[in-house]
Parts: C-alpha cells; sequence; structure tokens
C-alpha cells in the first residue's frame, strides 16, 4: 500500500489552464506570434520559460535572454492578476473528499507542480495547510518531464518515491512520475496516456484502492 499520493496543482487540485492560455494569447498577440489552444497543450506542466520557448518557434525573430525574461515577466502579470478570481469554489470535484479519506487513513499527501504560483493557489482555494509537503517550481532546476519535483516531493516527506502514487494531468507530468520511480495515475488531459499506471476523468472518478494499492 502507498504511503503518500502526490498531486500535481494545474489541472488536478485547480483549473488555471485557461487563465495560462489567456496570459500567453496576449503576450504572443502583442509579439505578432501564432498561438493557439492546440500550441497550449504542450505547455501542460512546462515551466514558465520552457513554455515562452514553445510559442516562440512561431516567432519571426529571435529574442535575447533579457527579452524573453521580459515577457515571461509580463505573462506572469497577467496570470496573476486572473488568479486573483480563483475561490474554494474553484476546487475541482473529488479533491476535499480524497483529501479527507487520506487523512483517516494517515496516508501523505503533498502537492509537486511546475507552477512558482504553487502558494499563491493554494492560498486563493483555501488548501495551504492541507498538504504534509508542497514542492514546486521555486525548489527545482529541471520541469517535467524531468523527475526532480516528485523526488522533492518525497523527500520532503521522507518517503521513498516507490512508496508514492502521483496523480497527473499532462502527459510530461506522468513520464516524470514514472522516472521517479512513483506510481503514475493520469486525469484529465493525460487520461489517454497509455504509460500511466491507472486513469480517470478526474479525482472524483478515482477509487482510493486504485491510488493507494
Ligand atoms: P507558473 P502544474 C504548471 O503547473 C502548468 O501546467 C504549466 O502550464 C505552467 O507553465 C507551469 O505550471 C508553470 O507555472 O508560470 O505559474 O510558474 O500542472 O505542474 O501544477
Ligand atoms: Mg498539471
Amino acid at each position: 500500500m502507498k504511503q503518500a499520493i502526490i498531486f500535481d496543482l494545474d489541472g488536478v487540485i485547480v483549473c488555471t489552464d485557461e487563465y495560462h492560455y489567456l496570459a500567453w494569447k496576449q503576450v504572443a498577440d502583442s509579439e505578432g506570434i501564432y498561438f493557439d489552444r492546440e500550441i497550449n497543450e504542450r505547455l501542460r506542466g512546462v515551466s514558465r520559460i520552457e513554455s515562452l520557448e514553445i510559442i516562440l518557434e512561431r516567432a519571426a525573430k529571435s529574442y535575447t535572454d533579457e527579452e524573453k525574461l521580459k515577457l515571461a515577466d509580463k505573462k506572469n502579470i497577467i496570470y496573476r492578476e486572473s488568479l486573483t478570481k480563483l475561490t474554494p469554489e474553484d476546487i475541482l470535484p473529488g479533491v476535499i473528499d480524497l483529501l479527507d479519506e487520506l487523512k483517516n487513513r494517515s496516508i501523505k499527501a503533498a502537492i509537486g507542480s511546475s507552477s512558482k504560483n504553487t502558494q499563491f493557489i493554494l492560498q486563493r482555494i483555501g488548501l495551504m495547510n492541507r498538504f504534509d509537503s508542497i514542492a514546486d517550481g521555486n525548489g527545482i532546476t529541471k520541469s517535467k518531464p524531468d523527475p526532480e519535483v516528485f523526488l522533492l516531493a518525497a523527500r520532503l516527506l521522507k518517503i521513498d518515491p516507490q512508496e508514492c502514487a502521483v496523480v497527473e494531468d499532462a502527459y510530461a507530468g506522468i513520464d516524470a512520475a514514472k522516472a521517479a520511480g512513483c506510481k503514475a495515475i493520469a486525469v484529465g488531459s493525460a487520461q489517454n496516456y497509455k504509460k500511466a499506471d491507472y486513469s480517470a476523468d478526474d479525482i472524483s472518478k478515482l477509487g482510493i484502492e486504485e491510488l493507494i494499492s
């Protein structure tokens, strides 16, 4: 039986993907770069700066590192502004019940997210004190599909990664979970990914036994 569940944040606990999309779209439009929802799918689970690199693949000119940082900052300002709209009502179906169930069974819960806005998001939705550890984009140098964020989450919990299951909505996140040696559970956009050990529409459709076995 697994001793801990590591949750991805965006797309698993709360959906901020539309806010990411709209902020990147505004930045891309201001630079005259084509960007659409299909390209946006490639940004799922990927760090901010790597997301920008994907968008810049269609740019007509090349950008200096300084210009890239400015664009990434601009996107984050727009994105943070939209995050102020988040409330506990935005928590995805089944999340609270699952966290309660894990607590009853003394199974630890952690966050493993690429986002540097993790704490801000958790505060907005009132879940800041519901996790035993938080590993996020501020504590890592390599983002998913590298396993670093999940290895960090497990280390903070003092639990072997093989004793952890990861819940993810991104292909890159499932790859990262497998590379870390964790059980990989796919929900949402990743549910058809063959590399996952188990899949469901969302957390409310996941049985606790499938998660922790
Ligand atoms: P930020 P996750 C990821 O969060 C998002 O899926 C991805 O689209 C975003 O680029 C990344 O966080 C970085 O976010 O700009 O807030 O640092 O799915 O790993 O929880
Ligand atoms: Mg995600």
